[in-house]
């Protein structure tokens, strides 16, 4: 599993972001997936039986370590780093880099440091103010393959997260049916 997280999520926090080209993407079947707006933990639960959440990654980063990009999504603060990979039943779908500023952890939200192989998403979404913006996709070459992956900011409560997704090949996104 290392040698996965070395090459997936470096690869994810090398992407270079771009702003979606909405009015193309939107008639696509990957626009669906990449332009999700509401829970992506609910749109592949969809395409599964048992969606599993596997933590790779749980660990602080310095304010200094944040890119100027990441710091004008999430403001100047230290962060929580969460890197998981979902699987639909059994198969890797996707390899997901959130950072979680500080004062985002705080009263309710607490919890987000614990959740383990809770999904991110079902967490957040189950509030109703949760909502999500700034949702920019890039094409990330993983071991000379072309996979999706966008970046997007989740607010619960008004406190914002960063999420970076990664679509591995067996994801539902590039099947026909996706
Ligand atoms: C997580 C991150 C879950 C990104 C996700 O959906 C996601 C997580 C299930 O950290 O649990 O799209």
């Amino acid at each position: 599993m290392s040698e996965f997280k070395e090459l997936h999520l470096q690869a994810l926090m090398n992407a270079r972001w771009e702003e979606p080209d909405w009015q193309t993407l939107e008639t696509t079947r990957e626009g669906a997936w990449l332009l999700e707006r509401h829970s992506m933990t609910e749109r592949l639960k969809a395409h599964c039986r048992t969606l599993a959440v596997e933590v790779l990654g749980l660990h602080e980063i310095e304010q200094s370590a944040l890119t100027e990009n990441e710091l004008s999504l999430l403001g100047e603060e230290s962060c929580l780093v969460r890197e998981v990979v979902l699987s639909g039943d059994g198969d890797a779908w996707l390899c997901a880099r959130t950072l979680v500023p500080k004062s985002t952890l705080t009263e309710k939200e607490q919890d987000i440091a614990d959740l383990g192989a809770v999904p991110l998403g079902q967490r957040v979404f189950n509030q109703a103010n949760a909502r999500r913006d700034a949702i920019e996709v890039a094409t990330v070459v993983v071991e000379g393959q072309s996979l999706l992956a966008r970046r997007s900011r989740l607010w619960v409560n008004e406190k914002p997260m960063l999420v970076s997704e990664l679509f591995l090949p067996d994801a539902p996104v590039y099947q026909e049916e996706g």
